[in-house]
């Protein structure tokens, strides 16, 4: 497949201004008529029509009602000799959308029809100028039989519907809003739907729709108010109404990603929306707001102002992603809770995007290349891409961003634009800002790959009273890119007496205090900051830097551990709290790792998570953060920034033996903790609920955990018991990890129990496979139940959440049990992906990334899953996705 660049991009030779679209709907064959206006592009003349198609029979092709000549070269449709004016050209053709496993254009699922346009499933549908910089005005009229597909949906509005002849019927539809194909869709089944009517501040009513399948009704009340809430919050926030009459969401269990924001009708996964409390996890209602949230907000930052082309995809993404954190947080409430969901946030980039950005996959924001766009919907143009919204946020302010946003919308309103324009306008409503100044450097984080690591060193001079903070960085190569420019780093501060107290920040040459925190930009590869003081500074400061994660940088601070003890009983900014508290563990854990000696946890530590655990002052949600130990994944990447070859069996036992050493040392401190969070009331799943919930889970896992040692039966016993009867998911999951993860023989009937009670709860089996083949390895057994459980009878690759229930569980989240010996966890990860691949390359793809950091392991590990990967890119007929992964992972 041809590498695709982004600096060969060129206006398209035509543009079609509208498209008239009919479908004859039939699962084995689909009758697909495009009546489309066609426009030569004039900065173009002369230029043939080259319309992109895959996997669609073609039947006849008319220009102005004329038939015409055509070839077909390269998968297009070209077609030469066109008039000059603006003509019509109509297509008709087939396709099969039963036979469509991919899950990408006109497909089936459930005996529904959905589609999935983005990036590029529409040319699967229809031939078409399949580019986001194409923007047409659509109409739509889908046929179908009226019993088996009683609701047919399109974007837009509803104009006419009525009966056919043969038990058939249909429905027009008509979008207001020109778009991009990737933005088509329809639906047609037999669903039904939980409705509510709002008016928006603006003073304009809209029918806001969920649709799913009849017996998940009872599910979709959290998806509808988070529904509401983004459509008040996008005004309120940013000004933003809604645009259009009707706004449906769609919930299909067949979906390769989250969901999809398709104008007016958005089409997700079952997983973010479906949702009660017997069936739904506290953290699956947060994904829920999160996803229906960010899919809404597309609605302006993605569709309203979409991209000129792929290489553009942060524009929308990293920015809706913005969106939907900063909603979350305004969701949560007070400022605490606002902190764990930033902590939450940023513990997911550290151990997605690091490593992505450590390894063979490693891009910028705005690629340069690929070879299969899908396979550019990663974690850096997403979760990297919203940190770098979020820094041009810090480097304006609040108001200036806004001010920003505005000035973006009035100029792009309408436009397919790049992350220049985007960047520009933020910059030009805030001129003197230290973004303004500085906008070509800060650009570099859309074109430069690697995070960059940022180190501090401080010098306290007692004559001077003076302390000098020197901040230097330097980014690693990655592929393609073997030296960096300096980032632009916003370096949010402050400092702290030895007592923990707050200091007033004043710099060298300054006047007067600034406030007891302020934002350095470290723009250069080393800058020095001098901070003195009206009298001086009177003892050495402890520095609190990178405060709220003000940028995606690894920071090597050198903090002693009296001044992480500092930090973590005192700092004001809860995430250093947390951050002084992950790195006493890493520190702890990989000393453990590298001597090869056994865990020893010291007094001093264990005294300190006490002490959080005990402190009334603290969240819930925050204690369980602080407790949960530093995952293996992030472990590994420490290693690996330091050229230590990982042994993952050896991580995995120093973060066994930190468990069970929490497990004993706190055992009355855990008891208190359950204890103290238990709540009778009725579910709710609001953030300080859940955060009790998650902090009593955590106790009862260390207690039965402890169990095993002391002989305990109580505490499995009450375990078992909750699995029976708690009254919610959340609980009766927290139980079952707690028998899971202490490999407890009452998790066998526990998870039988589970099972029988479920079994027609799609979305609860799936999180029964995952449950199992996330559970720590131990004696090879982990590993044992995931090959077995991929020959259960509800198993199956077809269905993509399903298929990562148990595959993406162990390949990304489980190296305990995918790191072996005896290589049978990467011959296993071979034999899946090549399996995946012939019917749906996009999920093969994904899978295969699990082996993306095969370099940074140890013997034997490394040439055993090297070997792997060799066998799956000598496969002749691999999908070019899987293709493009397992070759850059070897290069
Ligand atoms: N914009 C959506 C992307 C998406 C997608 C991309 C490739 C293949 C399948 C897909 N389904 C959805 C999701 C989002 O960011 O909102
Ligand atoms: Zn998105």
């Amino acid at each position: 497949t041809p590498l695709v660049r982004r600096e060969d991009y060129t206006a398209p030779s035509h543009w079609i201004r509208s498209v008239d679209l009919s479908f004859d709907l039939d699962p084995a064959k689909t009758l697909v008529i495009n009546r489309m206006q066609v426009e030569p592009n004039a900065a173009r003349p002369g230029e043939p029509l080259r319309l992109d198609g895959e996997d669609i029979v073609l039947t006849r092709v008319l220009v102005n009602g004329e038939s015409i000549s055509f070839r077909n070269e390269g998968g297009q449709l070209v077609l030469e000799n066109l008039p000059a004016e603006p003509f019509a050209l109509e297509i008709r053709n087939t396709c099969a959308p039963e036979k469509n496993l991919e899950l990408s254009g006109l497909y089936t699922s459930g005996g529904s029809f959905f589609t999935q346009c983005e990036a590029q499933g529409f040319r699967r549908i229809t031939y078409f100028l399949d580019r986001p910089d194409v923007m047409a005005l659509f109409r739509v009229t889908l046929r179908a039989d009226a019993r088996s597909y009683p609701v047919l949906l399109s974007n837009g509005n509803l104009v006419e519907q009525g009966r056919l002849d043969h038990g058939r019927h249909y429905a027009t539809w008509v979008d207001p809003h020109p778009k991009p194909s990737y933005l088509f869709a329809l639906v047609a089944g037999d669903l039904v739907c939980r409705e509510q009517r709002v008016r928006s501040r603006s003073g304009r009513d809209h029918l806001l729709q969920v649709y799913v399948r009849a017996g998940d009704l009872d599910k979709t009340e959290h998806a509808m108010n988070s529904l509401i809430a983004s459509v008040v919050w996008d005004e309120a926030r940013f000004g933003l109404s809604l645009d259009l009459e009707r706004f449906m969401i769609v919930a299909v269990s067949d979906f390769n990603m989250g969901a999809m924001e398709n104008k007016g009708l958005n089409i997700f996964n079952t997983k973010f929306v479906l949702a009660n409390p017997a069936t739904a996890t506290d953290v699956d209602y947060g994904n829920i707001e999160a996803v229906v949230g960010h899919e809404y907000f597309h609605n302006w930052t993605g569709n309203r102002v979409t991209c000129r082309d792929w290489f553009q995809l942060s524009l929308k993404e990293g920015l809706t992603v913005y969106r939907d954190q900063t909603f979350s947080q305004d969701m949560a409430g007070e400022a605490s809770a606002r902190a764990v969901k930033r902590i939450e946030d940023v513990r997911q980039l550290r151990q997605m995007q690091f490593p992505e950005d450590a390894g063979p996959m490693a891009h910028p924001v705005r690629p340069e290349q690929y070879q299969a766009i899908d396979n550019f919907y990663t974690t850096t143009v997403y979760e990297k891409g919203a940190e770098v919204v979020r820094m041009m946020a810090t480097l304006v302010g609040e108001a200036g961003f806004r001010a920003g946003m505005d000035l973006y919308f009035q100029r792009h309103d309408g436009q397919a634009v790049t992350c220049d324009d985007y960047a520009q306008a933020i910059a030009d409503a805030n001129p003197g800002s230290p973004l303004a100044t500085r906008l070509d450097s800060f650009k570099r984080w859309y074109a430069q790959a690697g995070t960059p690591r940022v180190s501090a060193r401080g010098v306290y001079s007692a004559e001077q009273g003076s302390y000098t903070l020197t901040l230097s960085q330097h980014t690693p190569a990655t592929p393609g890119q073997p030296v960096k420019a300096p980032f632009v780093i916003p370096v949010a501060m402050g400092l702290l007496d030895s007592d923990g107290r707050p200091l007033l920040l004043q710099l060298d040459g300054e006047n007067g205090y600034s406030g007891t925190e302020r934002v350095l930009v470290l723009d250069q590869a080393s800058l020095t900051f001098v901070f003195t003081g009206l009298y001086g500074l009177t003892s050495a400061p402890v520095p609190s830097l990178l405060r709220g994660f003000s940028a995606p940088v690894i920071l090597d601070a050198q903090a002693d551990e009296a001044a992480l003890f500092t930090q973590l009983r005192h700092d004001t900014d809860p995430f250093n709290r947390w951050e002084a508290a992950q790195r006493l563990a890493v520190q702890r854990l990989l000393s453990a790792v590298r001597s090869g000696q056994p865990l020893q946890l010291d007094a001093a530590w264990l005294d300190a998570q006490r002490v959080v655990l005990r402190d009334p002052t603290l969240d819930a949600a925050f204690k369980d953060l602080v407790l949960t130990p530093p995952s293996a994944g992030y472990l590994a990447e420490q290693l690996a920034a330091d050229g230590i070859p990982v042994d993952p069996p050896r991580i995995h036992a120093a973060r066994e033996a930190l468990r069970s050493q929490m497990a004993q040392a706190l055992h009355e401190d855990w008891v208190w903790a359950f204890e103290a969070h238990q709540d009778n009331g009725a579910y709710r799943p609001d953030p300080v609920s859940a955060g009790r919930r998650a902090l009593a889970n955590l106790a009862l896992s260390h207690l039965v955990l402890d169990a095993a040692r002391t002989g305990d039966t109580v505490w499995p016993g009450k375990a078992f018991q909750r699995v029976k009867d708690a009254g919610n998911f959340t609980d009766r999951q927290g139980a079952l990890i707690a028998l899971l993860h202490a490999h407890h023989e009452l998790a066998e009937p526990a998870l039988a129990r589970v099972h029988a009670q479920f079994k027609d709860e799609a979305l609860v089996i799936d999180r029964w496979f995952a449950l199992q083949a996330g559970t720590p390895e131990r004696d090879g057994r982990v590993f044992a139940r995931i090959k077995a459980l991929a020959l259960h009878p509800d198993y199956s690759l077809r269905n993509p959440n399903r298929a990562r229930s148990l595959l993406a569980t162990l390949f990304v989240m489980n190296p305990s049990a995918l790191h072996r010996e005896d290589a049978a966890g990467y011959v296993f990860w071979a034999d899946k992906v090549v399996e995946v691949d012939t019917f749906n390359p996009q999920l093969a793809a994904r899978l295969a990334r699990g082996l993306d950091r095969w370099r940074t392991l140890a013997e034997p590990y490394r040439s055993a899953a090297q070997e792997a990967l060799i066998r799956v890119s000598g496969r002749a007929d691999l999908s070019p996705d899987t293709r493009e992964i397992v070759t850059r992972a070897l290069q």
